[in-house]
């Protein structure tokens, strides 16, 4: 049977504050429906991508940042998404914000992504774990990345889904920076990982690597691709998004690091590839065998301690 999986990813461009989850929500039936048509089983939308990126602001109000949550999914407008997606037989990956009620009726928020099948229905979720960012309002910067204030670590762990043909692993934005990520998700089996993202191109703390914010987007996914042997599918929001200018380069990178398929625009746009699965053997079955080669002994370091010792 064929393990090639015929994949899109959907990069949006702008999203302004003011568009309304109904609008979004269009544009991304309009690549769903265009990447059906392309014969894709499979579509990745960006991080938060039923918003804007609404951490650039500091809003002291929370009744105020709650509004760019979703509290139900598939809700009201999204439902369009699901009913669409069963409709072409396609599965999509998601991001957005989660607003959620624990059983205490203790409120979470959660920077979110879900995994749908071909039939409509939700097999998988992620809540992101590596939030970066600042906790507190920061009025030097031009504009804030407040995620370390607005959602809470994620508390799902990394998870792989068995659907839409092969092993499924997601991450979200910041993740796709940490070799971690990768590693856990390819021990458990993954073949593909999904992930969106939202990189402003000014990074306030250090501007003088903001001419390097597309080679570093590349350079980790490209080589965690390669170094865990398994596709990665990588959406950005991109443009100007309420005067902040957020990278592109949406992506498909096979298992060997090779990008496969490049956004080139700043706007809405679609990028396919033909992934087959079974290439992930020629690099975990070789030179990342990982039951031959590892040395997990060696690495506990790693799990022990987030710092420096
Ligand atoms: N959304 C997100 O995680 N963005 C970060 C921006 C850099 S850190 C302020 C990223 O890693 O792309």
């Amino acid at each position: 049977m064929s393990r090639v999986v015929t994949a899109a990813v959907a990069q949006l461009g702008p999203i302004a504050r003011s568009e309304s989850r109904a609008e979004v929500v269009e544009r991304l039936l309009v690549m769903m429906r265009d990447a059906s048509r392309a014969g894709c089983t499979l579509i990745v939308y960006p991080e938060l991508a039923l918003t804007t990126f609404f951490p650039r602001w500091y809003m002291p109000d929370q009744s105020e940042v709650d509004q760019f949550f979703e509290t139900e999914m598939p809700g009201p407008d999204t439902r369009l998404l699901f009913e669409e997606a069963a409709r072409l037989k396609i599965g999509f990956y998601l991001g957005y914000a989660e607003l959620c009620k624990t059983e205490q009726g203790e409120i979470r928020h959660f920077n979110t992504s879900i995994l749908v099948d071909d039939t409509g229905n939700i097999v998988g979720k992620y809540r992101k774990i590596h939030l970066p960012g600042h906790p507190e309002h920061e009025p030097w910067r031009p504009f804030q990345h407040l995620e370390k204030r607005y959602f809470e670590r994620g508390d799902l762990g990394f998870g792989c889904w068995d659907t839409l043909g092969g092993r499924m692993g997601m991450a979200l934005c910041n993740d796709r920076r940490w070799p971690e990520t990768y590693r856990v998700l390819a021990l458990q089996g993954a073949e593909m990982i999904m992930l969106g993202y939202n990189t402003p191109m000014h990074y306030p703390p250090v501007p003088e690597h903001d001419h390097l914010q597309g080679f570093h987007n590349h350079l980790c996914m490209q080589a965690s691709a390669y170094q865990n042997g398994c596709w990665v599918l990588a959406a950005a929001k991109a443009g100007k998004e309420e005067g902040c200018d957020l990278l592109g380069q949406s992506c498909i990178i096979a298992p060997t690091g090779e990008i496969v398929a490049q956004a080139s625009t700043l706007e809405d746009e679609l990028i396919i590839a033909r992934c087959d699965l079974d290439r992930v053997k020629e690099i975990r079955e070789n030179i990342f065998n990982f039951s031959l080669h590892r040395a997990p002994e060696e690495y506990r370091i790693i799990c022990e301690t987030p710092k420096v010792v």
